[in-house]
């Protein structure tokens, strides 16, 4: 291999083996799906779908297309999927080209509320073409169904979209949908965080009630780095169309290889384990935050994360909190909470995850020694010897619980 890049992966491997990931969005995948993706179905072009491809050369790429597939739908109980799609943003832009004419109106959750940039985030293409209402959640945490079906009932959109990335509760999947179906727009669902817990059958899927369901295959669901869309047959055919030709060329064939193999995974019993552990290790983090006096949105946790608001319980901002977690060993995101006055780069909250330590091995004990760390970075942030101290601690937990290569 290159010397320059096997050096910069054997150092990012380091990083990854002595320290922890709990930004939400993250996992450490297989040696599999490694595998997979190293493989030899990235030197091939696949324009099109099974069996009506516009290059040759394609049984072994149809193969693997169609396993996918054939494993997702499975998986989630869908009519239709379509694993194309190169990451979640475009698998949205593919949703949204599909349904959607430009000016029409689309309903999305407010980014600081735990939407996601591409629900309509004012800076996004997406927000250019159609026009997005957004959506906030109430004091208490949850979405207010009663005012989710007032605006929708002013604004007749088009598109009614749920979903997040960073809200941490349970969306009542019928209610929205029922509101959806009133006022005539199509129901779109974004389960790009919480893949790997509904495929794990620790939380309840939204698939059988909404027409379009998009995902990251990354995340929780720990495949590779990329996109899927879930549909109800009636929506297969303009998806399929607009995803290719519409949106993509060439599909990323080595990466469909490796969402094959991330998905057969993803239907072992073990993997439902998996899922449910991941909850409960939710469930103590959000305990001993509170415990440790931290101040969490939405009242708690119902999925893998939790938003803390680290300014208003500590009187340290996202960024402070994010650097002095870094300098343990513990990476997180800085993160706004709702309705945040802060700028993105420097908000009042953080955001933690643990599926990638759920992955690990680490369980509640590891949980609650993982929260006392957490507190001690942030409450001692400009104390150097005390950091350098529990990066010491953090990192002899770590080689207690390799990567899985
Ligand atoms: N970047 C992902 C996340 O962290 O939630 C979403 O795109």
């Amino acid at each position: 291999m290159d010397s320059q890049v096997r050096k910069l992966i054997a150092r990012e491997t380091k990083r990854q083996q002595e320290g922890m990931e709990l930004i939400a969005s993250e996992n450490y995948v297989s040696k599999a799906v490694l595998e997979a993706l190293g493989s030899v179905f990235t030197n091939k072009y696949s324009e099109g779908y099974p069996g009506k491809r516009y290059y040759g050369g394609q049984p072994y790429t149809d193969a693997i297309e169609t396993l996918a597939i054939e494993r997702a739908k499975k998986l989630f109980g869908a009519e239709h999927v379509n694993v194309q799609p190169l990451s979640g943003a475009p698998a949205n832009m593919i949703v949204y080209s599909a349904v959607l004419k430009p000016g029409d109106t689309v309903l999305g959750m407010d980014l600081s509320h735990g939407g996601h940039l591409t629900h309509g985030h004012p800076v996004t293409l997406a927000a250019k073409i159609y026009r997005f209402i957004r959506y906030k959640t109430k004091a208490d945490g949850l979405i207010d169904y009663q005012e989710l079906e007032r605006i929708a009932m002013r604004e007749k959109p088009k598109l009614m979209l749920a979903g997040f990335s960073a809200y941490t509760r349970q969306i009542d999947y019928k209610k929205y949908c029922d509101i959806a179906k009133k006022v005539g727009a199509i129901s779109m669902f974004d389960m790009a965080h919480i893949a790997g817990l509904i495929a794990g059958k620790a939380l309840p899927s939204p698939v059988p009630y909404f027409d379009i369901v998009t995902t990251t295959t990354h995340k929780t669901l720990r495949g590779p780095r990329g996109g899927m869309i879930v549909c109800k047959k009636e929506f297969a055919h303009i998806i399929d169309k607009a995803c290719f030709p519409g949106f993509q060329g060439g599909p990323h064939m080595h990466n469909i290889a490796a969402k094959a193999v991330a998905f057969g995974e993803a239907l072992r019993p073990s993997f439902q384990k998996y899922a449910k552990q991941i909850l409960k290790n939710a469930k103590v983090l959000e305990k001993e935050l509170k415990r440790h006096g931290f101040k969490l949105m939405f009242g708690g946790t119902d999925n893998h994360m939790v938003l803390v608001d680290v300014l208003g319980s500590k009187g340290v901002t996202g960024k402070e909190a994010e650097t002095a977690l870094d300098e343990i060993g513990i990476t997180v995101n800085k993160n706004m909470i709702p309705d945040d006055s802060r700028s993105p780069m420097d908000p009042s909250g953080i955001r933690i995850g643990v599926p990638a330590i759920t992955t690990r091995g680490m369980k509640e004990k590891e949980i609650q020694q993982i929260a006392e760390w957490i507190n001690g970075a942030i409450k001692n942030h400009k104390n150097k010897k005390v950091l350098q101290k529990l990066r010491q601690e953090v990192k002899k937990l770590c080689k207690k619980f390799p990567l899985p290569y």
